[in-house]
């Protein structure tokens, strides 16, 4: 087991009275249609179904078959169903890429049913199957009908052309080596199966720093292998692109979006793409940003630069999708009123309603990156004319980098769940951006994943839980954490009870542990964040232009964001939510220090002190963490050796990893508030071996600044 097939793995049920279950379920897959995503659906049923009930599966494609065998899972859609009876029979209603599922028993003829909107619904019904059978549920006998919450489930790869991924902790890029996509793509298609798998229908295959000769012809020419590698399972491909492009590749004099010529260019450099890749998903933007060209350049707005692209791209369906993630990274630390978190609105809000229809804006879930905790983003209650997608962030950057275990569905449904009572109505933010709440025809999701060459994918295995969990909810983002682990658990490491019940635990706490021992209160991820992201950096955080800031002092701790005396940030809020905020007798304990500025003695809700509180998290979190390999022992000769061992080792790395954060957050605080822990533990380190009380040899201690990224300083 290298975990390469993730949640697929179809794994033989030997169960009888499991087994018998499916009993009735007939050998014979007549899929009515006979495109590419419909083959894939077919053999995948083929596949996924004889290895797991251990008899022969086969499958007919087109019309032809299916009247031959009563005695059928039948997978169609209502244009072949519609063909097949002639209209005598009432067809359902179904939404783009719904299904319906379900089977019936009639003494002598039993039959399965797939019917669905269109391929892509047959494919997603085919996986549906699938996984109630690898998760040993009944397939329902009164048909169920599931339709996507949004048209747009996609994913963002931060992938280089020189085959390094940014953010990517699992390998060098699946896609791409040395400037050209790779020769074999067997690792890109098998990436796609996944993603249909679990409902996603949208793939950038290149960083949002994109590289500047993406649009090259030749290089078009090699993307469009790529798309084809991803079309079978209803993948399509978009593009990150550099708005200086028309300059950098087309050579025109300027970039400047209004310039004609440039308006030009962008309508042709599109129809070329879409005579390669006739169903081209669309365009991902990164402007104005940590260093990206933009329309500032030209003294033009983002809404100005997003039409162009998306008036060229209107007539074939393709998509922009512009990235909210516009601030200025040179920030003056000691301006109090210099907040990156209010950039996304400051920038975007005032141009709601402005935007094509084809534009969707793609907002991270978080004012600042990916912590640890974070508010949503206020930007989301702002546009209320403009299609929105939220971007959650699978790959770990923040949270560990797959070398911890942090199951992050819990989080994302925290912020899908936020209702920022725009208008002084519900509108949680799963809606606004399904584009139920301001009524827009699209919206939706998408997530950094940024897998690599890895077998597994995402380097730990128990961190596939989190793309798993990502298309779950964006299929459907009223399903539950419990639920969605559960059936990964199922499907990744088997029906033992005791395998899931433990791994199913192990991972719901995991984010709240994450947070213990690295920054709780709404402090965010005090890591070294000019680098790489990882372990402790508290000071670093700090005095820099990236403005991931917690400004603590000898006397107190926080980002001041009221309105009455901080950066003013929470007025962008809705009035309800910003009354919420802006006050310490409502504000929410996890977010306090991410809203407010107060005194190390500030008494939180819980009725303790902000700077305990701190310490006792800390420990309480590396206490978590010591029990995971405990745990997860407990697993042994239960699940393969393999990934037994391999998690192990993650999770034992994790429980010592825990105790360098805590010690580091709470040595760093302990001398800057001068205020020592009530209960005598900060500062004394019983439970680790120092590096500089060792004498390695062929080593030699050297000093180290931020000094709370090593061991005293050494
Ligand atoms: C930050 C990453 C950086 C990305 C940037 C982005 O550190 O590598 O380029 O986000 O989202 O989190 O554009």
């Amino acid at each position: 087991e290298d975990g390469h097939e993730a949640w697929l793995r179809y794994a033989p049920i030997t169960d009888p009275t499991i087994l018998a279950q499916y009993r009735n379920l007939p050998t014979q897959i007549a899929v009515l249609g006979d495109t590419p995503t419909e083959h894939a659906a077919g053999t995948e049923l083929q596949r996924g179904l004889t290895q797991m009930l251990g008899r022969p599966f086969t499958v007919t494609y087109g019309l032809g078959q299916i009247l031959t065998s009563s005695n059928a899972i039948l997978v169609g859609d209502l244009e072949s169903l519609d063909k097949m009876y002639v209209k005598k029979q009432k067809l359902p209603k179904l939404k783009p890429e719904s299904y319906m599922l379900g089977t019936r028993n009639n003494g002598a003829v039993s039959q399965t049913g797939i019917i669905a909107a269109d391929p892509h619904g047959e494919l997603y019904g085919a996986f549906r199957l699938l996984e109630l059978v690898a998760a040993n549920k009944p397939i329902p006998t009164t048909p169920v009908t599931e339709s996507p919450s949004a048209p747009i489930r996609w994913v963002d790869q931060w992938d280089n052309l020189d085959g390094s991924v940014e953010r990517g902790y699992a390998g060098r890029s699946i896609f791409f080596d040395a400037g050209h996509v790779r020769p074999d793509l067997a690792r890109a298609s098998d990436y796609a199966r996944l993603l249909a798998s679990i409902g996603l229908n949208g793939l950038t295959v290149n960083n949002v720093n994109s590289d500047l000769t993406t649009l090259e012809p030749d290089k078009l020419k090699e993307f469009a292998l790529l798309a084809e590698a991803l079309r079978p399972w209803g993948i399509g491909m978009s593009l990150s692109v550099d708005l200086s492009s028309p300059q950098v590749v087309g050579h025109l004099s300027t970039f400047d979006p209004l310039d004609p010529t440039v308006i030009a260019w962008w309508q042709k450099k599109t129809d070329e793409i879409y005579t390669l890749i006739p169903d081209f998903a669309g365009f991902v933007v990164k402007a104005d940003s940590e260093g990206r060209a933009g329309p500032s350049q030209y003294h033009r707005t983002p809404a100005e630069a997003a039409n162009v692209l998306a008036r060229a791209l209107a007539p074939h369906h393709g998509v922009v999708l512009y990235r909210g993630f516009v601030y200025n990274h040179h920030l003056d630390f000691h301006d109090l009123k210099a907040d990156r978190a209010r950039a996304g609105f400051d920038n975007f809000a005032s141009l709601d309603g402005t935007f094509e229809p084809n534009v969707i804006i793609q907002v991270k879930h978080g004012p600042i990156d990916f912590q640890v905790r974070e508010p949503v983003s206020p930007l989301f209650a702002a546009l209320q004319h403009t299609p929105q997608a939220i971007e959650l962030q699978t790959t770990q950057e923040y949270t560990g980098q797959q070398r911890h275990m942090v199951f992050l569905v819990p989080m994302w449904k925290t912020a899908l769940d936020t209702d920022l009572r725009a208008n002084g109505r519900g509108t949680p933010v799963k809606e606004i951006v399904e584009g139920k709440s301001f009524h827009q025809p699209t919206g939706g999701f998408v997530s950094v994943v940024n897998v690599g060459l890895d077998t597994n994918w995402l380097h730990s295995p128990l961190a596939l839980a989190n793309l798993y969990g990502y298309g779950k909810l964006a299929w459907n983002p009223d399903a539950t954490s419990e639920q969605i682990i559960d059936t990964w658990t199922r499907l990744t490491f088997g029906n033992d009870p005791e395998v899931v019940s433990t791994i199913n635990e192990l991972q719901l706490n995991s984010w709240h542990t994450y947070e213990q021992y690295t920054g709780n209160l709404g402090i965010g991820t005090l890591t070294d964040i000019i680098g790489i992201h990882f372990g402790p950096g508290v000071g670093s955080a700090e005095n820099n232009g990236w403005g991931q800031w917690f400004r603590a002092d000898p006397k107190g701790v926080g980002m001041d964001r009221t309105v009455a005396t901080g950066t003013g940030y929470i007025a962008q809020y809705p009035k309800e939510l910003a009354a919420t905020y802006e006050s310490l007798a409502t504000c929410p304990d996890d977010l306090l220090l991410f809203m407010h500025h107060v005194p190390y003695t500030h008494i939180l809700h819980i009725n303790k002190t902000v700077i305990q509180d701190l310490y006792d998290e800390h420990y309480a979190g590396a206490a978590t963490a010591a029990t995971y390999p405990m745990l997860w022992q407990k697993l042994h000769g239960h699940i393969d050796n393999q990934r037994f061992d391999q998690v192990k080792a993650l999770l034992t790395y994790q429980a010592g990893h825990a105790i360098v954060w805590r010690d580091a957050v709470n040595d760093w605080f302990a001398t800057m508030s001068n205020i020592p822990d009530a209960q005598g533990r900060v500062g004394h380190h019983p439970d680790r071996i120092e590096a500089e009380s060792m004498t390695p040899t062929g080593y030699e201690p050297i000093d180290v600044t931020p000094i709370e990224t090593a061991s005293g300083g050494e």
